[in-house]
């Protein structure tokens, strides 16, 4: 045993010596919040973190999540010290190009990374959803995540601290580094570590708390987290800047790097610059269970009108005999999503996360990093709760397949509060994402199928009301493209979703007075079909776009950016759109109030014309 405390001790020393090595020649970072987790860090890669060094993305590792991401240099110091980064790569530290970020990434150069953190609270949503992935699968692996005690003011982490315990992953171990300190002082529980304990207890979860420097108290604490039938909390006393005389619990040092006289005073301090490499412990041997041969049977075909919410739902059901890859998370709205039809027919590829988007995007993203292929719905509306996720979600490169139900005014009575109006925006901003929007059953089913794989952030609009059927089973609905529903040469109407069958409405009425309009089905609001869009403008001179949704960054603004550019098309662009705060009323009514009806449209096209 003082064999191993040593090793533990002289491993914690380098990994904190490397953390203030490569944020001192960067001249940025945080020694200070890496130094109070370097015992933690080195007792968990040196023997707990079963990890297959040849194979960083085998589904038998355990996992770690670094929650308080901007201790990456500790963790690229454990990386260094286990061999998977050499210490030339740990010192490009924050430099343009480098793979070793200032906050943690996953690049194809750093697959131990497999998710973004950096955006406090969303380690333990993440960590719960690879517990989830690895129960899925019977896996025998752990996840570990580390989180700041500033950090744990955020809800995110009670989210997924509930969840966790009410879903029973005992495979979750989450580890407080509780060194009193945030970023411009004292925390709010400072040195109080029963608050924690207390409250992870309430939750449901087996806590305790040692000292973050006795190596031996963190072995013995980590054992324990292994032995339970629920998840565990650590929370760790611990010193930000432990170890380092002129820092040590010092307010005024988080974020800062050591000027290059201090780093080499508190690295003599540490003992000295070494080079130890670790092996941690292997995996059990383990195979992950074949897939499931597809069931083979016809997705769903619709000749009657529904709504494109029900034929999601129908769809995923579907996909769930397809492929046993599929999990589904529901936000407690499955009954209105319809995401509730997957659970009847295949609750095992179904999670329930109740009123917590947080922690339900969070958890997709940690059941997409170890391989699911992850839908998630509520109300288009409510995922603005958990943005933050879905942009960090972006960064580290997941693949989330988002559906948000309840688009725009055409909800009608139930008011404001429930409608979708800025959702089409929010996703068109996020990096690489696809924001899909269908107006009837059939290209529902179809837009639900490439969705599946579809790399990145993708997005599927859908409407509470049912929706006549327009399209034929055969019909192919790629990504990027669109539909043109109705030829015509005197104007171009553009819709999608419900103010498609406004904009058909529209055109019937325009034919009775002569004028010919073209009508297209812009089903891909992003990547948005450019090209089919500048012939329309360039054969009417006139392009009417309409939308349920504010005017601010939606459909139009994406019509708009396709006909601009050095390519753009000179043409008329009139966008209908939400302008006005709605309240409650009939869809009818409020689709004529908002202007995007077909009374709306019509009296656009000839105004344009006059
Ligand atoms: C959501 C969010 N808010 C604010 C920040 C800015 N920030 C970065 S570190 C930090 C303090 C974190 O303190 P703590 O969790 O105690 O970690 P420590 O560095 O003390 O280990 C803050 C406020 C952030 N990264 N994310």
């Amino acid at each position: 045993m003082d064999d191993r405390i040593e090793r533990w001790n002289e491993l914690a020393a380098q990994l904190g010596i490397d953390s203030i090595r490569s944020t001192t020649e960067a001249g940025s970072g945080h020694p200070t919040s890496s130094l109070s987790a370097a015992h933690l860090v080195a007792v968990l890669f040196a023997d707990h973190l079963r990890t297959d060094l040849d194979d960083p993305k085998s589904p038998a590792n355990d996992r770690f999540v670094l929650s308080k991401g901007h201790a990456a240099p500790v963790l690229y110091a454990a990386l260094k010290a286990v061999g998977a980064i050499d210490d030339a790569t740990m010192l490009t530290l924050r430099r343009f190009g480098s793979p070793i970020q200032g906050h943690p990434a996953p690049t194809p150069e750093l697959p131990w990374v497999e998710a973004a953190t950096g955006s406090l609270g969303q380690g333990p949503a993440i960590g719960l959803g690879m517990a989830l992935a690895m129960r899925i699968d019977e896996s025998p692996a752990r996840v570990w995540v580390m989180l700041g005690d500033s950090e744990a003011a955020e809800g995110s982490v009670w989210e997924a601290f509930e969840a966790a315990a009410y879903h029973g992953v005992a495979n979750l171990a989450c580890v407080l580094d509780l060194n009193r300190l945030g970023q411009r002082g004292p925390t709010m529980h400072e040195r109080d570590a029963g608050a924690f304990v207390a409250r992870a207890n309430a939750y449901g979860w087996h806590a305790l708390s040692i000292d973050g420097h006795d190596v031996a108290a963190i072995d013995g604490a980590y054992r324990e987290a292994a032995e339970q039938d629920r998840p565990t909390l650590i929370v760790a006393n611990t010193v930000k800047g432990h170890g380092v005389s002129e820092v040590a619990d010092k307010g005024g040092w988080h974020g800062k790097a050591l000027p290059a006289d201090m780093a080499e005073r508190a690295i003599a301090e540490l003992g000295g610059v070494r080079s130890i490499t670790i092996t941690p412990p292997k995996p059990e041997p383990w195979m992950p269970p074949a897939p499931v041969a597809p069931a083979g049977a016809a997705a769903p075909t619709y000749t009657e009108a529904i709504a494109t919410r029900k034929a999601f739902g129908e769809t995923l059901a579907w996909l769930a005999g397809e492929r046993s890859d599929l999990v589904v998370l529901d936000g407690e709205v499955g009954n209105s999503t319809h995401t509730e039809d997957v659970e009847k027919v295949a609750p095992a590829h179904f999670i329930q996360m109740y009123i917590a988007e947080q922690a339900m995007i969070g958890a997709q993203t940690g059941l997409a990093a170890l391989g699911k292929t992850v839908f998630s719905a509520t109300f288009g509306a409510f995922l603005a709760r958990a943005y933050d996720q879905i942009r960090m979600a972006s960064i580290g490169r997941a693949d989330l397949r988002l559906c948000g139900s309840h688009a725009g005014v055409s909800i009608g009575e139930d008011g404001p509060s429930q409608m979708a109006l800025e959702d089409l925006a929010a996703l068109r901003a996020i990096n690489g994402s696809t924001v899909l929007y269908p107006a009837d059953g059939t290209s529902t089913v179809h837009l639900v199928r490439e969705m599946a794989d579809q790399p990145g952030i993708s997005y599927l609009r859908t409407t509470r009301e049912a929706t006549p059927v327009l399209y034929g089973e055969d019909e192919a609905f790629p990504i990027g493209g669109s539909k043109t529903v109705r030829e015509g040469s005197d104007a171009t109407l553009v819709g999608a979703g419900i103010t498609l069958h406004e904009s058909l409405k529209a055109a019937d009425r325009l034919a009775e007075d002569g004028i010919s309009a073209r009508v297209i089905d812009c089903y891909s609001v992003k990547p948005i079909d450019a090209a089919t869009l500048r012939v329309a403008a360039s054969d009417t001179g006139l392009v009417v776009v309409v939308e349920d949704h504010r005017v601010e960054g939606g459909l139009g603004d994406a019509v708009r950016d396709a006909l601009a550019g050095p390519d753009g098309v000179a043409a008329r662009i009139v966008s209908l759109g939400v302008t006005e705060m709605p309240g409650s009323g009939s869809p009818e009514e409020l689709r004529a109030w908002a202007g995007i009806d077909a009374d709306a449209i019509v009296a656009a096209v000839r105004a344009a014309r006059d």
